[in-house]
């Protein structure tokens, strides 16, 4: 019900609908519309209400309110359920805490965190009001190995979105980075648990840059948003809404069979590293090698100094260019 009082505040966006028209069209009393206007007035939206008028929506402040996008968005599994946060240590804590009481495809936002988490321990700096901060929560029945390739579905999601709407060269630096013009604007970090045969739970954390207008100075050389990048204010609604969609169907198609086709076809086709010389750190061991290719299981195939080939599964990769590897 509520969402259909909001749906009619939206068609009449910024003008009066008196309650008892509502009521009358959606067939409930007065009293039942009043209610729900409260509740949707502290979940943040904008209602103003003047006597003898009715009810109407304002413009409201840029945030990713969930009863917004569960309008927008027709999933069946990622983003059913949404869980918002104005501010949270991070949404991958969040969502590991919470996981018993979290569902298949539940999605965690923030408009910011204060204790934002990359992976090995590093940090994540997730500003007010300017990113997407989100936790993906995934209880797939697949084997634990299986688990890497839910990272490469993310970033073919959030990179082919970034790339169709801002129309920027938005490049995946495999495993769980997107890039434009060499500096990452998006970080996927998955956590896991489970058995030796079967996942628990998997969390896909994913932060992306989207209108943060400057960075701390010490990873301003190797940082960016999409507004720095094209020098245009982005809708975060809209490119999360596009996003979850991708995410749904990547998925989907991936949980059919079991077979990352058009995931891959994406990470290969938008990788910022295939065919280039890269540096592969992987804890304390250091290699320079070709980037081959990305095989059917989401692995990085490379070709060392020394002609031979290898799979990589995890590890930093810079690229070398002309001046030496970023
Ligand atoms: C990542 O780690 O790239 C994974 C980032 C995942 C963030 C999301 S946000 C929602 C969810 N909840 C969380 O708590 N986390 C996830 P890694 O590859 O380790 O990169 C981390 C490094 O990137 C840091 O050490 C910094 O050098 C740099 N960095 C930190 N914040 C950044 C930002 N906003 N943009 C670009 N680079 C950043």
């Amino acid at each position: 019900m509520r969402d259909k009082i909001l749906g009619e505040l939206y068609k009449n966006k910024e003008n009066y609908i008196s309650g008892e028209l509502l009521a009358a069209d959606l067939g409930v009393s007065r009293t039942a519309v009043w209610k729900h206007i409260n509740i949707l007035k502290e979940q943040g939206y904008n209602i103003e209400t003047a006597p003898g008028k009715g009810y109407r929506l304002l413009e409201m402040e840029d945030k990713l309110l969930p009863g917004e996008i569960e309008n927008i968005l027709s999933n069946k599994v990622i983003g059913k359920q949404i869980i918002y946060f104005d501010s949270i240590d991070s949404t991958n804590g969040y969502a590991k805490k919470k996981i018993d009481q979290l569902k298949d495809g539940t999605v965690i936002l923030a408009e910011r965190q204060t204790a934002g988490r990359g992976r090995r321990g590093r940090g994540w700096v997730s500003p007010e009001g300017t990113g997407i901060w989100m936790s993906i929560v995934l209880k797939p029945d697949i084997p634990p190995r299986e688990g890497i390739k839910m990272t490469q579905i993310a970033v073919a999601a959030v990179c082919k979105s970034i790339r169709e709407l801002t129309k920027l060269d938005a490049l995946i630096k495999w495993p769980n980075d997107i890039v434009i013009n060499g500096k990452k604007v998006c970080g996927i970090l998955t956590e896991m648990a489970g058995e030796l045969n079967k996942i628990n739970y998997i969390v896909i954390g994913i932060g992306i840059n989207v209108n943060v207008k400057d960075f701390p100075e010490e990873i301003k050389k190797h940082a960016s948003s999409l507004f720095i990048e094209g020098n245009k204010k982005i809708d975060r609604k809209i490119l999360l809404v596009d996003i979850l969609k991708k995410f749904e169907n990547l998925y989907g198609a991936y949980m059919r069979n079991l077979n990352l086709n058009e995931t891959l076809s994406i990470v290969r086709n938008y990788s910022a590293i295939l065919g280039k010389n890269i540096r592969i750190i992987q804890g304390k061991s250091v290699k320079m090698a070709g980037a081959v290719d990305i095989n059917d299981d989401g692995l990085l195939l490379v070709e060392t100094e020394n002609g031979s080939r290898e799979l990589i599964s995890s590890g930093e990769i810079s690229i070398r260019g002309e001046k030496g590897y970023i």
